[in-house]
């Protein structure tokens, strides 16, 4: 009987660790899937998070290459050596004026937007260029900028020489800087090439309060001499861009002969060549 009962207890026990076995094993196995479950959803997850960061990549970077590409097509349009634009002519302007009046001011303005209110007095002289387009045309400017002092004066002339352009600068709140231009636009009209045009600008017109030259008696002079005439500030940009306009829209852009002192008329530039040094053929 007690072996009996030993047995059937032994078969229980037996059954019940089976069954418990069984149960871990299931468990195990469970909680595999499981895990593999969710390393493949992290997989999946993780993959798709890459792709969408490749791809937001991808386009932003062809949407940089398209706004590049369209940029270059509308500035195409613009630039001086295209096939396609019409004239592209070259002119050699100069800035004449006391020292401290605000040429170099000026220049730096048209052709770099900028202002410094402690501007270095330049030393001999600087060259810069700016472009500008007029309907068809693109006008480059060579910008030849002098220094004002008096012992520079002997220099003045190589820079003028040749020059299709000038831009005689006084300072409004200095009247003797009036009289210095005055004396610049009479050496101008005895020895630079009888076709320059000149250009009058009354710089510093933020400073009108203490104004020492009066608007009318500069008007007065620039027609009676046959100049153009404006009232700048480099300091607010108040038309700076407008004089150079104005002196490019006087510019003969069609083909004269030579004036005395150098060519009358602007170079024209060979596709590619837009710095090039080339021999003063006229703009067509
Ligand atoms: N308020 C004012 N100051 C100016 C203007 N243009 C130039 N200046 C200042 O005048 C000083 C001389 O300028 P600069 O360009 O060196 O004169 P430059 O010797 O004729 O070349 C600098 O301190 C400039 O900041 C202007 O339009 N308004
Ligand atoms: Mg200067």
């Amino acid at each position: 009987m007690l072996a009996a009962v030993l047995t059937s207890f032994r078969q229980s026990v037996i059954f019940v660790c089976y069954h418990f076995r069984l149960l871990c094993i299931k468990l195990v196995l469970h909680r595999k899937t499981i895990y593999e479950k969710a390393f493949l959803c992290g997989r999946k997850a993780i993959g798709t998070l890459v792709i969408r960061d490749l791809t937001r990549k991808i386009t932003s970077k062809l949407f940089l290459v398209n706004k590049i590409m369209a940029t270059n097509r509308t500035g195409a349009a613009q630039r001086p050596n295209g096939a396609t634009q019409g004239k592209i002519c070259q002119f050699k302007l100069v800035l004449l004026g006391e020292s401290a009046v605000g040429k170099s001011s000026l220049v730096l303005r048209f052709v770099k937007g900028q202002f410094h209110e402690y501007q270095e007095s330049t030393i001999g002289a600087a060259f810069l260029t700016q472009t500008i387009c007029l309907d068809d045309t693109t006008v480059k400017f060579e910008i030849w900028d002098t220094a004002g002092q008096e012992r520079y004066h002997s220099l003045a002339p190589m820079y003028y020489r040749g020059a299709q352009a000038a831009i005689v600068v006084y300072d409004i709140t200095n009247q003797d800087t009036f009289g210095r231009a005055k004396t610049w636009v009479k050496e101008l009209q005895r020895q630079a090439s009888p076709t320059i045009v000149i250009a009058l600008a009354g710089n510093k017109q933020d400073l009108a309060n203490k104004r020492m030259v009066e608007y009318e008696e500069a008007q007065t002079y620039a027609d009676e001499n046959g100049l153009l005439f404006m009232e700048t500030s480099a300091k607010t940009a108040m038309n700076v861009n407008d004089i150079f306009l104005a002196i490019a829209k006087k510019l003969p852009k069609n083909e004269q002969t030579s004036g005395q002192g150098g060519s009358a008329q602007g170079r024209r530039l060979a596709e590619g060549d837009a710095g090039a040094k080339a021999p003063g053929n006229c703009c067509k």
